[in-house]
């Protein structure tokens, strides 16, 4: 998913008289042409608008994203989203976009300068049937990006997965972002499928250099979980090429590290649709 259509509006969240050298920008993305709500909301209010949605986002250190219910004959209702809020897609009975906050500018937030402008702005490919995402996925903002975590409850072989969550747009689960993330993974698999049951890694090395890689073509970097000794690139002769995690080894069990193994062997799926 690439972003298109790149902006803007850039407006005030003040009113005339704003002081111009508090100007700082927080940009929200708008997820275009589909109807998300956010649940469990830190904070919910009748806002007349994004601009007045997101003004109050941007004021809020846990607000991560916003979203604007709209029914006919009322004002709409401006939804804060935390960390621990989810988001619910496909809804019937009203009409609710969905913004979120861009990663780069959440420093302006940190720096806890005031923020007095709002971008809209606008992702024009982030389209799944006009849903966000198909049923069963759980939201995520770990990372201050969006994920979204659904377990496939047959297990399969490397490729066979691979092939599962592109039905849905979605890849492999990527352990590519920091402790956090991978420690939410787990927790989530923990919850879906039950500690020690190996679930694949969108992570191989099927061109055979001996050099991981993300399935999405991004390098294996920075902070990487490998279990001591891995990858071993092959065990008893048989090629290991594709990333699992967790696993048992040497009949002890290790739950958050990672192991690289045969790719045709049978593992729980857990596919990632991830908004950039
Ligand atoms: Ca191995």
């Amino acid at each position: 998913m690439t972003t298109v259509g790149v902006l803007f509006t850039l407006q005030s969240c003040f009113r005339d008289g704003a002081s111009a050298q508090t100007a700082n920008a927080t940009v929200y993305k708008r997820v275009p042409d589909v109807n998300a709500k956010i649940v469990n909301p830190i904070a919910n209010f009748t806002g007349k608008s994004a601009k007045t949605c997101g003004c109050s986002c941007s004021k809020k250190a846990s607000c991560r994203v916003f979203s604007l219910e709209m029914r006919v004959g009322l004002d709409p209702v401006c939804l804060l989203g935390g960390i621990d809020s989810t988001v619910q897609s496909d809804l019937t009975d009203i009409s609710a976009t969905l913004y979120y906050d861009r990663r780069e500018d959440r420093a302006f937030r940190t720096l806890n300068r005031v923020i007095d402008s709002l971008r809209l702005a606008r992702i024009a490919s982030l389209t799944f049937a006009g849903q966000l995402v198909p049923p069963g996925y759980t939201f995520a903002m770990i990372t201050n990006e969006i994920h979204f975590l659904k377990n496939m409850t047959a297990d399969m072989n490397f490729s066979t997965g691979v092939a599962a969550c592109k039905t849905d747009k979605a890849n492999l689960v990527q352990d590519d972002k920091g402790v956090a993330w991978h420690k939410h993974i787990i927790q989530y698999a923990t919850s879906k499928i039950g500690a020690m049951k190996n679930f694949w890694l969108g992570g191989n090395d099927l061109d055979g250099n001996h050099v991981y890689h993300w399935n999405d073509g991004t390098p294996v970097s920075g902070q990487t979980f490998w279990h001591s000794g891995e990858p071993s690139f092959k065990f008893n002769k048989i090629p290991e090429q594709c990333m699992e995690l967790p696993w048992t080894y040497g009949g002890s069990n290790v739950t958050d590290e990672w192991n690289d193994t045969d790719c045709s062997n049978v593992r729980a799926v857990i596919c990632e649709i991830r908004l950039p």
